[in-house]
């Protein structure tokens, strides 16, 4: 760790307070070069503890950055680890205030619904398969609080790996009932397609992506408990929306999921 308590506190004050409010902010690396991943890590545990505090449940984790078009888009190599909230939750064809958010971007996940805890070190697809549930499909909705979408690797971690809104539905599947690798997505934006893959584009399978983030929260004590539910990154690039935006994901033989930007 670089950073003291206190800077930790004033980080985690000012990104969380830019998520509240809606304003974006300069990356936090160009006024703290020196800060190093255990130092992000603990901005967004901070982050964690203020919701906590004041009453937020936290009622998912997510892995991001785990696709090649996303690193792409993003400039960066590495994935990241963060979590979702229930005020974060929208139900299936729900509306989404634009206002209360910055400059979102939508995106085509898989989420994993957890059976058996998972704690590394040593976890690999073969665990995570045998401790899943089932799996759905899901949009996550990101917001950057940085200006521009700008961030590196620290930044966007200490900012809850732009964690914003998600919807999940549509019908879930057994994990030995699909080959999650070849499992189409189809997004479309107001009816036409905006984006499309497969889920090998994460990671080469997105059980991968479940076993980093078990292998991460193994080194720091932590583990994936039962019941967790997980987003297991964006397929695609993220697609920027706007006011009066519909958004709709179609999953192989797994239905659709949508939401309204109003
Ligand atoms: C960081 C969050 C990325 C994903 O699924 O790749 C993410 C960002 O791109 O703002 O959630
Ligand atoms: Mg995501």
């Amino acid at each position: 760790m670089k950073l003291d308590k206190t800077s930790i506190d004033k980080l985690a004050a000012h990104l969380e307070g830019c998520e509240l409010k809606a304003q974006d902010t300069l990356k936090i690396t160009d006024e703290y070069p020196e800060m190093d991943w255990d130092d992000a890590y603990a901005i967004q545990d901070e982050i964690r503890r203020r919701k906590i505090a004041r009453g937020t449940r936290i009622v998912g984790l997510k892995a991001g950055l785990t696709s090649f078009a996303k690193m792409k888009q993003m400039g960066v190599s590495t994935p990241v680890f963060g979590f979702v909230t229930d005020y974060g939750s929208v139900p299936d064809g729900g509306e989404i205030a634009i206002d209360k958010l910055i400059h979102p971007k939508v995106e085509p996940e898989i989420v994993f619904v957890m059976k058996q805890a998972l704690k590394g070190p040593g976890c690999h697809i073969g665990a995570v398969l045998a401790a899943t549930d089932f799996i759905m499909p899901g949009i996550e909705i990101i917001d950057s609080r940085y200006r521009d979408f700008k961030f590196d690797l620290k930044s966007v971690i200490a900012d809850n790996t732009s964690s914003a809104r998600f919807v999940v539905g549509g019908k879930i599947k057994l994990a030995d009932a699909v080959d999650m690798r070849t499992l189409g997505v189809v997004m479309e934006k107001n009816g036409e397609i905006v984006a499309l893959g497969a889920g090998a584009a994460v990671l080469g399978h997105p059980a991968t992506a479940i076993a980093l983030l078990a292998n991460h929260l193994g080194a720091r004590g932590e583990e994936i408990p039962a019941g967790a539910m997980i987003l297991s990154g964006g397929i695609t690039e993220a697609i920027a929306v706007k006011r009066g935006d519909n958004i709709s994901l179609r999953m192989q033989d797994m239905g659709s999921v949508g939401c309204r930007f109003v």
